[in-house]
């Protein structure tokens, strides 16, 4: 190539450059550009390596030509990487000032506590002021501490009032939170007070009022001289507590071998005011409290002396007595994952009553 020649290609070198800078946005890509024009396969970096084939006496003028370029080259692209840079933190600063700290966020749904767990923390309140201690017991039981140890051996008919769930491992998905009677006797001896709240499970058809899977909280009280009115005192306290109003209650006797003698204690229905409905199979009142005092074999089975000890137990339904707490008319609903249930139970209209009390927590 003559020097005019080489002239004429450093020009349309410097010229391409040029162009291809101003369509680069990024410093990435503009670097890219340095390896491709400068390196030694590059368009000027070709060029230099070819000064070494001109007549000796053409090399200083071709080597001044094609060196300078390749200053220029280098200039043009570190100023396009400082304007590149500059309008990077334009923008920076652009978007920090545009950020309103003061603006109000974007409002997130926000959860609430179930009303199942609010009644439990309700009661455990109510009983720990009472001095009672709260106790947890498995959800997979042994056969001896669901029924045997409680009055109820292998064959009783009493059996076939929890229908059970059976493990493929021997053993059960307790159907009551009574055998936590049994392991708090044993952990603790007497004198014992004691409540258990937790989750059951019946192999049950499911209706407006019985699900397969519900909350009892049981409770234990064993001393010297505890009678039967001890304990209707004591459910009194707790559900007008829990209800913050007075309910009507209703006492009949009622069979658990567990106990001797045993009652149950009604709650007029909060959902019909006790004139009928579903949830209460259009009785007026709804089972809430079973109970009574504790069968000495009982006792036996938890290692305590009946001859010296006497107590009553009870097994609230707490899943019915939320239900009834916040007018809830469908049991089904509590299970069932309804956010607008679990954020509100005011909120879910048709399935509850809106004019019960309510005390959101
Ligand atoms: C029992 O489970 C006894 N362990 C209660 C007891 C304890 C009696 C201590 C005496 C001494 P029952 O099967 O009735 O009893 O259930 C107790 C309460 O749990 C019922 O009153 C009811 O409110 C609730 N309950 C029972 N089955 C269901 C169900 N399928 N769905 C929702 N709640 C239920």
């Amino acid at each position: 190539m003559d020097i005019q020649e080489l002239h004429r290609r450093i020009a349309t070198i410097e010229a391409d450059v040029s162009a291809a800078l101003r369509g680069l946005a990024t410093a990435d890509a503009v670097r890219g550009l340095d390896g491709v024009m400068l390196g030694k396969a590059g368009s000027l970096g070709s060029l230099i390596a070819s000064v070494k084939e001109y007549p000796p006496e053409q090399r200083g003028q071709v080597g001044q030509a094609v060196n300078s370029a390749k200053q220029r080259v280098k200039e043009a692209i570190e100023q396009r990487l400082r304007e590149l840079q500059t309008a990077d933190l334009k923008s920076e600063a652009a978007r920090a000032a545009s950020f309103d700290p003061t603006l109000p966020g974007t409002p997130q749904p926000m959860g609430g506590v179930h009303p199942v767990t609010a009644v439990q923390w309700e009661i455990e309140r109510c009983f720990e002021r009472l001095g009672f201690t709260v106790e947890a017991g498995p959800e997979m039981e042994t056969d001896y501490f669901n029924f045997e140890a409680l009055n109820i051996p292998a064959a009783h008919p009493a059996r076939d009032m929890q229908d059970t769930f059976w493990l493929n491992n021997g053993m059960l998905l307790r159907t009551q939170t009574s055998p936590v009677q049994i392991r708090a006797m044993k952990k603790f001896g007497a004198p014992l007070r004691v409540i258990a709240p937790g989750r059951c499970f019946r192999y049950e058809t499911v209706d407006a009022s019985h699900e397969n899977t519900f909350h009892q909280v049981e409770g234990l009280m064993i001393d010297r001289e505890i009678s039967i009115p001890n304990l209707i005192g004591m459910a009194e306290t707790l559900l007008r507590e829990v209800m913050k109003r007075e309910v009507k209650l209703r006492v009949r006797p009622g069979y658990f071998p567990f106990v001797e003698p045993g009652i149950e204690i009604d709650m007029n229905c909060q959902i019909c005011g006790g004139n009928g409905c579903p949830t209460c199979k259009h009785s007026g009142w709804l089972e809430i409290l079973p109970a009574g005092m504790v069968h000495p074999n009982v006792l036996r089975a938890g290692g305590v002396d009946p001859e010296e000890w006497t107590g009553f137990a009870f097994g609230l339904g707490l899943t019915r007595l939320a239900m009834m707490k916040y007018g809830i008319r469908d049991i089904r609903v509590l299970n069932s994952g309804d956010i607008r249930a679990l954020t509100s139970p005011r909120r879910l209209g048709s399935v509850f009553v809106t004019d019960v009390e309510h005390n959101d927590r």
